[in-house]
């Protein structure tokens, strides 16, 4: 019995550590040094290379280093095992600081103060009045859900948009088709936390911008799949869209030539927006692989039929 570990972002060291001092019997192995893969039962993986876990023949269960599994449900070749994701596992309040500070960003005008600052331009805006500043929030999760409870405690006023109806505190609940064309009213800053599924894929396009009041914002924190990057710019050069701040793309890295890298009304962060850390993310690992030892399902299932 083992793990492989296969990730080209995350630090083996920390994960090795921790899984080290709680499972001291379970080998890990860092891929691609794999001594036997027949005996390979564990992977903790983040954006494993398409086909990559046929090579394990007895293989109980894939453990994502991520809360998003979209990468790995696009595998067509993947083990018909359980797949855990990172449930929170101190990605909620990372995530939830980003959509605070991207409101509070578009909230205090700060891109027409950057674009000023520039020109040497000394000029006083009129200030967006709190209760004009909605923030619509698509998805409810876990991580969306903190983050709409964030952005409610700090006084603006969040509606959040679900596949089924949740229910948080001080958030206008909404969902389904309605749900969204209410959402598109009335958000001024629309920050996206959806899961990528085939449902999600493409949803902010041109027609989803053009729902929008005019001057409306997005954040992007979720999958660059999610998002037509010809139609946001095209938003953004017409005007219709006052600006974006963007973590996640189609493509990463960012290929040096894309025009998010210099567009006046762009600010973008390379894929930071939740970081997972092992400090805070093992515990949870290490109770799934416990349970799956003593033949309990693990927590923070993917349901593969609904992609997330
Ligand atoms: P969850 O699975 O907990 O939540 C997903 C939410 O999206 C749920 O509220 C779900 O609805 C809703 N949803 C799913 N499909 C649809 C649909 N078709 N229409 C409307 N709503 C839908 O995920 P998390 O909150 O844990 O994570 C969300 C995403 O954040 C991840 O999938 C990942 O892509 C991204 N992420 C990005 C990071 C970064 O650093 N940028 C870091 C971590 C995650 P319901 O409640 O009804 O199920
Ligand atoms: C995740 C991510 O899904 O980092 O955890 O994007």
């Amino acid at each position: 019995m083992s793990l492989v570990f296969y990730s080209l972002t995350d630090d083996p060291q920390p994960w090795r550590e921790a899984l080290a001092r709680a499972l001291p019997a379970l080998p890990f192995h860092v891929w691609p040094q794999v001594p036997a893969p027949e005996a390979v039962h564990y992977t903790l993986v983040w954006k494993p290379p398409r086909g990559w876990h046929r090579q394990f023949p007895n293989l109980r269960a894939i453990l994502s280093l991520g809360a998003g599994v979209d990468a790995l449900l696009e595998d067509p070749d993947l083990p018909a095992v359980p797949i855990t994701r990172l449930v929170d596992g101190g990605l909620a309040r990372q995530m939830a600081e980003y959509a605070l500070y991207a409101v509070l960003h578009f909230h205090r005008r700060m891109p027409e103060y950057a674009r000023q600052q520039r020109a040497r331009q000394w000029r006083i805006l009129e200030p967006n009045a709190v209760e004009d500043s909605v923030v619509g929030v698509l998805g409810l999760g876990v991580l969306g859900a903190e983050a709409a409870r964030l952005v409610a405690a700090a006084g603006f006023p969040v509606c959040g948009w679900s596949r089924t109806p949740r229910r948080i505190p001080g958030v206008d609940g909404l969902w389904g088709e309605d749900g969204l064309a209410a959402l598109q009213r009335r958000a001024r800053i629309v920050v996206n936390f959806l899961p990528l599924t085939p449902a999600t894929r493409g949803l902010l396009d041109a027609r989803f911008f053009s729902r929008l009041q005019p001057g409306a914002c997005l954040v992007n924190v979720a999958r660059g799949a999610h998002l037509v990057e010809a139609d946001l710019l095209a938003a953004l050069d017409g005007g219709h869209l006052g600006g974006a701040m963007l973590d996640v793309f189609a493509e990463e890295p960012l290929p040096p030539g894309h025009p998010f890298w210099t567009h006046p009304r762009v600010v973008l962060t390379p894929h930071v927006a939740g970081i997972t850390l092992a400090a805070e993310a093992a515990a949870q690992v290490i109770q799934n692989l416990r349970r799956l030892e003593a033949g309990e399902p693990p927590q923070g299932v993917v349901d593969r039929s609904a992609g997330y």
